[in-house]
């Protein structure tokens, strides 16, 4: 087989480079190790940054996001029984989209297949090959036979646990990381979201966050011991525990129900440097995690989808490599910026089992400057609804 494009991953970051490539008329093939139903499983992102907005547009892929999703000018922080709102809208001009990272899944294999896109399922042994060449290809196993994809370039969109991030070096990378000593419960419940908005909650029994994917649909986080399992929580040990973490305000009017999904993520800030290797380039996860605090992940990995985009457009339609060498360095630029800004809101929003008084005062003196300081702010708020790409 040949294209133009092989991608590893059908994960947003692979679904949404090869749409767009297809807009363009650049072919690509998508290798995906899960089955579509696997992947469509899985409960992650909520909360969309404008750039991700336009991507899905230019992807001719908004429209369901348009039509379902919610807009949020702001967003309530509480410590405690005290709350207060801060406005995105009011300090940056922007809002954000509250639309679940499984339905911009759905949207983009909709697409992929209604124009006829390959993407093969249950793929198993992927490997890159001759990625420093001006020839390289990918093979794969599937129904126990092996494929091999010649292709101009390699999309490594294949999330942490994938092959791509192993086939640059160990001489070549440098991997730098940070393990949360804490990790998120999760549930999804069809109950009312408690608030139009959400609430980022920091309490002296740890931090918690409402959110939601519609109006009948919430999604509800308490941050919880490492060691914890999902099985641990029954729901009303979930509830009961979300209630005291958020002010009783809200915790009196909580609607609560049966979770149809939990589980726990584990906290990490990861990066990959370089993010390029030869004719391979790295996109989201498969380079990079960030704690989903400030709700950037899925927002990074459109970046990174956007500035590989813009490169290889540059490559086919004029025939200028410019933007493909500087590739990593581009991404990179923002993603350590979209890194400062996770670990920093994770630091003020969590209990750290290590935490001395004297740091807890610090958490709450930032947590107050938050509060009174319009400058402070101002810059949350340009991180929360993205910087520019
Ligand atoms: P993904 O991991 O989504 O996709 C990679 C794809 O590659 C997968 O489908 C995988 O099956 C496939 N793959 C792996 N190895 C392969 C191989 N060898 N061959 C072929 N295919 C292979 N972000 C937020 O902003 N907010 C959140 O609340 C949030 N919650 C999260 C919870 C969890 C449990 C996890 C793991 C992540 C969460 N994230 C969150 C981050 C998440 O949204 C990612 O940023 C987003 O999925 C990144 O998309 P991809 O880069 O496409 O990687
Ligand atoms: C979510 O709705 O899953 C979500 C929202 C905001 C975050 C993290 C997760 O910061």
């Amino acid at each position: 087989m040949k294209t133009q494009v092989a991608i590893i991953g059908g994960g947003p970051s692979g679904l949404l480079l090869s749409q767009l490539l297809h807009t363009r008329g650049i072919d690509s093939i998508v290798l995906e190790r899960q089955t579509k139903d696997y992947v469509l499983s899985r409960i992650r992102a909520g909360v969309l940054e404008q750039g991700l907005l336009t991507l899905l547009e230019e992807a001719g892929c908004a429209d369901r996001m348009h039509a379902e999703g919610f807009t949020h000018d702001g967003t309530l922080f509480s410590n405690g029984e005290d709350s207060y709102r801060i406005d995105f809208k009011a300090h940056t001009g922007t809002p954000v989209m509250v639309y679940g990272q499984t339905e911009i899944t759905r949207d983009l294999y909709a697409a992929r297949e209604a124009a006829g896109g390959q993407i093969v399922f249950s793929v198993e042994d992927v490997r890159i090959h001759d990625a420093t060449s001006d020839a390289p290809s990918v093979s794969y196993h599937s129904n126990g036979t092996e494929h091999r994809i010649h292709c101009d370039f390699v999309a490594g969109c294949d999330g942490f646990h994938g092959v791509s991030r192993q086939a640059i070096p160990l001489d070549v990378r440098t991997e730098y990381e940070k393990v949360y000593p804490f990790g998120w419960l999760g549930i999804l419940s069809e109950t009312p979201p408690v608030h139009h908005e959400l609430i980022y909650a920091n309490s002296d029994r740890g931090f918690a966050l409402c959110s939601m994917r519609n109006a009948q649909l919430s999604r509800y986080y308490i941050q919880c011991s490492l060691s914890d399992k999902p099985e641990d929580w029954t729901d009303d040990a979930f509830w009961q525990e979300l209630k005291r973490r958020i002010p009783s305000d809200y915790a009196d009017k909580l609607v609560t129900g049966p979770s149809i999904e939990k589980s726990i993520a584990p906290l990490r800030s990861f990066v990959t440097e370089p993010m390029q290797y030869g004719r391979l380039f790295l996109c989201g996860d498969a380079a990079h995690i960030v704690p989903p605090t400030g709700a950037k992940g899925l927002n990074t990995a459109a970046s990174d989808v956007h500035y590989l985009y813009t490169a290889l457009r540059a490559f086919y339609e004029r025939n200028n490599s410019d933007a493909l060498e500087a590739y990593s360095q581009t991404a990179l630029r923002r993603i350590w910026k979209a890194e400062r800004f996770s670990w920093w809101f994770s630091s003020l929003m969590h209990r750290y089992p290590d935490q001395s008084a004297f740091d807890l005062k610090m958490q709450r003196a930032e947590i107050d400057f938050l509060r009174s300081n319009t400058a402070a702010q101002k810059a949350m708020a340009e991180n929360y609804v993205g910087l520019p790409y």
